[in-house]
């Protein structure tokens, strides 16, 4: 098996402790083959960035490199967070576009090249992550670079119009095709991204999932759902229920039922519709009333950029207008923070929550919602509410699914969610479990590894 490298924005450390699901699987596929993985340290400098910072950790060795700091804030906070986040999640009305922050972008995707390219072997497989690095293959290949190279788009990819509206959208988008496989979250965004690349790439789809680009190079391109380590996860949530944190909630809580939602706190979320639609909830079924509390937990992401500020301020009015004309003096409808938990922590939070909400305007896949299915406790389950617009609808189509702009909808799908009888609960869950057991965080990385290494 040839080495693996993989590059994403940011890197992993062996000594990090707060590393998600992606970072556990990604390091567990480097330890499986040996290998390399790079990209930024985390440090911006005033100066011309030094050599890469090397580490190494058994047979998986570390490679980052400083950013200028006028570089990172164009390509980070700049293209990739106000140009290419609302594009690439539909949302043409949010973009922010201008040549400077694009140029910055491509200087960034370019150092990586520079300083990846001496780096690498001739039989390496290098896996390139998500829309901070599109330039990037075809970057290598002009410095020489013959591996085999594959990219997966953890965001969605809207239709080719809203794409075209991107000023250099060719040349970004049409570089992709320097890569031996390109991945996306679900079989829609593949098809968008052949719709592209016929319209607009000057590229042709020989069959589905083999197209040739506009050179002439021929590349596979294929859906590969990311998921969760499902075992793990239902695992931690039953322990969970032990620490303090998670019995305290419950205690609190007493005895009403809890809903909950878990989102980075970020427009494509949907959170200002969640917050009305649970309000229209509490309006709607008054003989529901008491009956659930709703706990948001939303870290604040991305503070350097204008609209997540923004969305903050809105979040914080709406949530105290609701709980201003719902609460009684013993009962808070909606729970509202701003904080970080723990990650076992969370899966205890989900358990005993008997409602998920996850209700994004457009989302890649969703973890939570596969996360918070896997936390349940299979004796008695708790009910997904999860928006048609998140990757994750098309497999846990067991959840009861609604449109996340129909408030109404969501209203009396959390309605229903709070009076589904037990074995109607179990039922859905048992199905949306058995998917998530068969394709877990494992499973994906699997596939999309095999499926490069055929490629
Ligand atoms: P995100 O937009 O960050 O990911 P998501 O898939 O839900 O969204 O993943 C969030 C992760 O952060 C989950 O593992 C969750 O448990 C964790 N998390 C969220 N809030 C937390 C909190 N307060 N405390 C602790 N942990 C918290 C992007 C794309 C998604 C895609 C993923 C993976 O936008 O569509 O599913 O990448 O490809």
């Amino acid at each position: 098996m040839s080495r693996l490298v993989v590059v994403s924005n940011r890197v992993a450390l062996p000594d990090e402790t707060r590393a998600g699901g992606l970072a556990i699987a990604l390091r567990a596929a480097l330890k499986e083959r040996g290998g390399l993985w790079f990209g930024w340290s985390g440090r911006t400098v005033k100066d011309v960035p030094g050599p890469v910072h090397t580490l190494a950790d058994g047979n998986v060795q570390y490679a980052t490199l400083d950013l200028l700091r006028e570089d990172h804030e164009q390509y980070y906070n700049g293209f990739s967070n106000r140009t290419l986040w609302p594009l690439l999640h539909f949302r043409l009305d949010m973009v922010d576009y201008d040549r400077a922050i694009y140029a910055g972008y491509r200087r960034v995707n370019a150092l990586f090249a520079e300083r990846l390219a001496p780096l690498l072997r001739d039989d390496d497989t290098v896996w390139i992550h998500d829309y901070h690095l599109i330039p990037l293959a075809a970057l290598l290949r002009e410095r020489g670079i013959g591996c085999r190279i594959g990219f997966f788009l953890h965001v969605p990819l809207p239709s080719s119009d809203l794409v075209a509206a991107l000023p250099e959208h060719g040349r970004l988008f049409s570089a992709l095709s320097a890569c031996d496989l390109v991945g996306f979250q679900t079989q829609r965004d593949l098809e968008r991204f052949q719709d592209y690349m016929r319209l607009f790439g000057h590229g042709r789809v020989l069959e589905p999932g083999l197209i040739e680009g506009p050179g002439g190079r021929r590349f596979r391109a294929g859906a590969f759902p990311i998921s969760i380590d499902t075992a793990h996860i239902a695992s931690q949530a039953a322990a969970a229920v032990n620490k303090p944190a998670v019995r305290d909630l419950r205690t609190s809580l007493a005895p009403r039922q809890m809903a909950i939602g878990v989102d980075r706190l970020d427009y494509s979320k949907g959170l200002p519709e969640r917050f009305s639609a649970f309000k229209r909830y509490l309006t709607r079924h008054p003989d529901q009333r008491g009956r659930l509390t709703y706990l948001q937990i939303a870290p604040v992401s991305r503070g350097d950029v204008d609209a997540y500020r923004n969305l903050r301020h809105e979040l914080e009015r709406s949530a105290g207008h609701i709980n201003g004309s719902h609460a009684e003096p013993d009962w808070t409808p909606l729970r509202y923070v701003n904080r970080n938990v723990p990650h076992a922590t969370l899966t205890g939070f989900y358990r005993a929550a008997r409602v998920g909400i996850v209700t994004p305007l457009r989302d890649g896949m969703n973890l939570v919602a596969k996360e918070y299915v896997a936390a349940q406790d299979p004796a008695d389950p708790g009910v997904l509410v999860l928006s048609i617009f998140a990757g994750a609808a098309r497999e846990l189509d067991q959840a009861l699914l609604i449109n996340p702009y129909d408030l109404d909808g969501v209203a009396d799908a959390i309605a229903s969610a709070a009076t589904m009888p037990r074995d109607r609960r179990i039922e859905r869950w048992h199905a949306m479990m058995e998917h998530l057991r068969a394709h877990d965080i494992a499973a994906w990385r699997r596939d999309f590894l095999q499926a490069l290494d055929a490629a």
